[in-house]
């Protein structure tokens, strides 16, 4: 069985350092994030700090997830690899890509999360069941001649 690794994408912003005054982050469109961005969102105020967040693939939405204030693991898993990243700087994110099932977790007290986004919210884009997610990543890889996924 050939296994697709998981690759996973750091997107790092500039930072403009003024001293005592602070630093200064920014995004762009194209330039600093690999898409045009749509929407923005952010994940603030949790109280349960054992929930978890996510569980879910976006079948055409690309993003960007960014922790501004405090940490979580985020865990990507392309149904042939898992992995798990510890964000906790401002300034660096993880593009989650397509087909990438997605959850968050361990979040610190006052964590922010903030999300860029390649479109508008559309609950039709997401797929909320494990099952399906690996039945649609074995059926393009069957196509593609990769065996793989979970059931393989
Ligand atoms: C994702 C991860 C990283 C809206 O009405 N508009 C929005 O733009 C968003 C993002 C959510 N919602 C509603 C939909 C639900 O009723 O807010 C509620 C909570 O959303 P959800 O349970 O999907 O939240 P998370 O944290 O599990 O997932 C979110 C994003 O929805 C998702 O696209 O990739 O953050």
């Amino acid at each position: 069985m050939r296994v697709k690794r998981l690759q996973i994408k750091y997107i790092k912003l500039p930072v403009v350092d003024s001293g005592r005054k602070g630093k200064l982050s920014f995004m762009e469109s194209n330039k600093d994030i690999p898409f045009d961005i749509k929407r923005i969102y952010y994940i603030y105020d949790i109280e349960d700090l054992n929930i978890k967040r996510g569980y879910h693939a976006h079948k055409t939405l690309k993003q960007v997830i960014f922790c501004l204030h405090g940490s979580f693991i985020l865990e990507l898993d392309n149904g042939f690899e898992k992995k798990e990243i510890f964000l906790n700087t401002s300034n660096k994110g993880v593009l989650i890509d397509l087909y990438i099932w997605h959850n968050m977790k361990n979040f610190s007290k006052d964590a922010v999360i903030m999300v860029v986004a390649s479109d508008y919210y559309n609950e039709n884009d997401y797929i909320r069941n494990y099952k399906e997610f690996i039945e649609y990543i074995n059926k393009t890889n069957n196509a593609r001649g990769i065996g793989g996924g979970e059931n393989n």
